[in-house]
Formats: C-alpha cells, sequence, structure tokens
C-alpha cells in the first residue's frame, strides 16, 4: 500500500464489507481513532460511549468485563452506534479450535457476532481459528483482525510468528481484515520468489497509544498518535485509559475534550502522512 493512499481511496479496492464500512466511516467523520472502553458497569460504559460518539470511527469493548451484561446493554450500544455512526470492535481475542471459537462467537451470553462489526483472534492455534470464525463472521458480513503483534513489554509475537500471522491473514483476504500491529505488514511474511497480490491492502488498528505518558506500570507501552499514524503507518490509534482516565472520576466533559484531542493529534498525522510534495 502505498501510504499517500487516503482512506476512501482504499475504500473503494476493498471487498469485505465491515472494512469497507470502517473506512468510509473514517472518511466522512475525519477520525482514524478508536475507543477502548473498559469499564465494569453499563451505566459508565454507556456514558462514556455517549461523549466519545461523535468523535470516533469505532468503539472497541470488553464485554466480559462488564458486571452487569445483558441483552437490553447490547441493544443500548447498538443505538449509540447508530446514533453517532461508528462501528462496533468486541476485542474478544479468540484462541482456540475452530469448532470452539464458532461456539464461542455465535452463542453464550454474548452472542457476540449479532453486533460486533468487527473481533479479533490470536493466530496461536494457527488458520483453523480464522476458518470457524469465518464460518460464522462472513455469511454475517463481520471482519477479522489477527493480532500480529502486541503493544506490551515482552510480547512473544514477532519475528515468525508475525510472519505466520500475515500468511494466515493473506490466505483469508475475505474475511481477515487486518492486523493488531504496531506498523504496517505489507512485505512481512513472504517467502523469496513470493510478491504481494496487487489488491492486498490490510488495515492495522495500533492499541499503545498515549499523549502523557509512556506507560502504565503493568507492561502496556504508549506511543503517540504521530509516532503510530505517520511514522509506523498504522491506519487506526486505539486509545483507553489516555481518555476516559479515571472511571471512579468519570467527568463527561473532561472525556470529550480527550477525544476531540486524539482525534486531531491522529487525523493530523494522517494528513501529514498523505500529503503528496
Ligand atoms: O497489543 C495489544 C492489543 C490490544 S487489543 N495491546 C492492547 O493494549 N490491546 C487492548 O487495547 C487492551 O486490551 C486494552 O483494551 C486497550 C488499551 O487500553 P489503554 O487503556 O492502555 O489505552
Amino acid at each position: 500500500m502505498d501510504r499517500h493512499q487516503t482512506y476512501a481511496e482504499r475504500s473503494a479496492k476493498q471487498t469485505n464489507a465491515a472494512a469497507i464500512q470502517l473506512l468510509d466511516t473514517i472518511d466522512r467523520k475525519k477520525t482514524n481513532l478508536c475507543v477502548s472502553v473498559d469499564v465494569t458497569n453499563s451505566k459508565d460504559f454507556l456514558a462514556i460511549i455517549d461523549a466519545v460518539g461523535p468523535y470516533v470511527c469505532l468503539v472497541k469493548t470488553h464485554v466480559d468485563i462488564l458486571e452487569d451484561f445483558n441483552r437490553t446493554l447490547v441493544e443500548h450500544l447498538v443505538q449509540l452506534s447508530e446514533k453517532h455512526d461508528f462501528l462496533i470492535f468486541e476485542d474478544r481475542k479468540f484462541a482456540d479450535i475452530g469448532n470452539t471459537v464458532a461456539l464461542q462467537y455465535f452463542s453464550g451470553v454474548h452472542r457476540i457476532a449479532s453486533w460486533a462489526h468487527i473481533t479479533n483472534a490470536h493466530p496461536v492455534p494457527g488458520p483453523s481459528v480464522v476458518k470457524g470464525l469465518a464460518s460464522v463472521g462472513l455469511p454475517m458480513k463481520r471482519g477479522l483482525l489477527l493480532l500480529a503483534e502486541m503493544s506490551t513489554e515482552g510480547a512473544l509475537a514477532r519475528g515468525e510468528y508475525t510472519d505466520e500471522a500475515v500468511r494466515i491473514a493473506r490466505t483469508h483476504r475475505d474475511f481477515v481484515i487486518g492486523f493488531i500491529a504496531q506498523r504496517r505488514m505489507e512485505g512481512v511474511g513472504l517467502r523469496p520468489g513470493e510478491t504481494m497480490h496487487p489488491t492486498e491492502d490490510f488495515l492495522v488498528l495500533a492499541p499503545g497509544v498515549g499523549l502523557d505518558v509512556k506507560g502504565d506500570g503493568m507492561g502496556q507501552q504508549y506511543r503517540t498518535p504521530r509516532q503510530v499514524v505517520f511514522e509506523s503507518g498504522c491506519d487506526v490509534i486505539i486509545v483507553g485509559r489516555g481518555i476516559y482516565g479515571k472511571p471512579e472520576a468519570l467527568d463527561v466533559q473532561a472525556v470529550q475534550a480527550q477525544a476531540e484531542r486524539y482525534r486531531k493529534a491522529g487525523w493530523d498525522a494522517y494528513l501529514e502522512r498523505v500529503k503528496r510534495e
């Protein structure tokens, strides 16, 4: 992918419905910000999402963290995604055999496939994890991200593991729309003599983004939106605590101000990247 290509130009070449929707939303709302909402009660969860909604292309959830999860909560989440025009990404990190992940994705308490446009998986089980999830997600027009790298100190997802993640994605381009990673993945995992398919364009969503601190004391490592989008060529910045701070002291106006601050930083970094001299 030519780093100067715009989100709109790239959308026109995608085939997966979730990838197209995400790129079009980014272009329409002028935001490459995804807010990650890791709080334990649904009142704070919905309040944060309602506050950041205008500033984001995507909301990332960990619904298994919520102590009072129920179907009504999902209905409210979907209503907010329609009200504010964003997609939903359940950060479930599936990592089991195909049959099990298909059940975890479709069924259980959370019924993730019924409401999340995008979910993700660790490639550790090999291609079968994608096959299992695709059996549920493809007919529902969903998209999958593979965790090719992680933002944490000492992460094992590197080198040959990352190469294999990209190779798995290449064999399932209808369903795998991109990666959770820290940099672009063009050319990664190509064997000698292999060339990249001309239409390959994986989206890269990068967590570990913060403007004020470098880490959280628990292994998380933060880079700035400019480092992530301009220097490393990632497409979406994922920001959690940098935006909502401490949920016990939730201040909606402060959350909105932070969301706009990150939106602008991410968008400016994108404009700087796509600029042609
Ligand atoms: O490598 C990763 C992958 C993910 S999906 N590093 C991450 O931090 N994440 C997720 O991004 C993590 O589960 C959390 O929900 C979010 C980062 O939150 P923050 O508060 O540190 O910005």
